[in-house]
């Protein structure tokens, strides 16, 4: 997004100054003239979302503003370090009393929940806030920047924009949701804007050490048992290493998070493969893949392929069981793209 100093201005080109600060002046606007706004953030809330949506809500509160923060789904207890986080609701009767909704890290409508279908919730005009490639522009005013690592870097140069003073509690939330979405400053949209929107935060008073720990290195133990059933049953073959959780595992271990608790992260990170995938089992004899591919492969069109999507490095579908065919069927998929994909290169 665009800079917010004098002297860094001058390095951009004037349109893209002209974009991004009247997107600004825009949001500032429409939060200068609300009394009662409604932040929602998406459904399954990760740390951006939740980090983005408290971070600006605290922000709000301290210029006076009564703002409600909601969310669709249940907030994980893991983020209860954030501080503001008990006061989000899941549930609003209608949105008369509301003069400004801001939707946060949501790429479309879909995406927060039961909140589009309550009553009078159209006629509230609506300040959408993302950094999602595939975001739909669907508000009345956006604040998209699809370059930005993550929403909760966003609502930092808003909050700038509006001389809104940071303290250590917004700091928090919002490197919450940097963190989150960069795995730690490690994904490829990790600019010096990013490390120096990090920075401000923690002269504000965030500690990324605390934030860090939270956010990347803490979960359940019920996953780490999870992982382990998962781990015995380890195979790495022509380099693909993949590994499966049946649903008897899941239940067993009593892990009750979704998906396969981010092993599939942890599998590419071998360095005899070029790719990873889980399987894992659910109710109704669905099985969800994640996929993970070292820079420079492709699994996302494996994904497609088999009816999903997702990005280059990281991907999923979900196939129909038992867990035994779907295992042949993709792997088979994922070793022929794989063999393509290395063809080409030497080509
Ligand atoms: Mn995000």
């Amino acid at each position: 997004m665009l800079m917010t100093t004098k002297t860094e201005k001058k390095k951009t080109t004037p349109e893209q100054i002209g974009l991004a600060q009247a997107a600004l002046e825009r949001a500032h606007q429409l939060i200068r003239s609300a009394q009662r706004p409604l932040l929602i953030c998406h459904i399954s809330p990760d740390g951006d979302a939740i980090g983005s949506m408290v971070g600006l809500g605290r922000a709000l509160r301290q210029r006076g503003l009564s703002p409600i923060l909601a969310c669709s789904d249940p907030i994980s207890p893991a983020f209860s370090y954030i501080p503001g986080i008990e006061g989000i609701v899941g549930k609003i009767e209608d949105a008369d009393s509301f003069d400004l909704v801001i939707t946060l890290d949501s790429s479309d409508m879909e995406r927060l929940g039961h909140f589009p279908n309550v009553p009078g919730f159209r006629d509230v005009p609506l300040l959408n806030i993302d950094h999602h490639a595939t975001n739909l522009d669907f508000g009345d005013a956006n604040l998209v920047d699809r370059a930005a690592s993550s929403t909760a870097e966003i609502v930092l140069q808003l909050l700038e924009t509006m001389a809104a003073p940071l303290d250590a509690d917004i700091a928090t939330a919002l490197l919450t949701g940097i963190v989150g979405d960069t795995r730690g400053f490690r994904t490829n949209n990790v600019t010096p804007q990013v490390l120096e929107a990090a920075l401000r935060l923690m002269k504000a008073g965030a500690s990324l050490p605390n934030v860090a720990r939270h956010t990347l290195d803490t979960r359940p133990t019920a996953a780490i048992r999870l992982w382990g059933e998962a781990l015995a049953r380890l195979q790495c073959q022509g380099r693909v290493i993949w590994t499966s959780i049946p649903l008897a595992a899941r239940r067993a271990v009593g892990y009750t998070g979704d998906g396969d608790a981010s092993l599939v992260s942890f599998l590419i990170s071998a360095e005899d493969a070029d790719a990873a995938a889980v399987f894992t089992e659910r109710e109704g004899d669905r099985i969800e893949v994640g996929l993970r591919a070292r820079p420079g492969f492709d699994v996302a069109q494996v994904a497609l392929q088999l009816g999903g999507g997702g990005h280059a490095l990281a991907a999923g579908c979900t196939l129909p069981g038992p867990l035994e065919e779907a295992q042949t069927r993709l792997l088979a998929v994922l070793k022929a793209s794989l063999a393509e994909q290395r063809t080409k290169r030497e080509m």
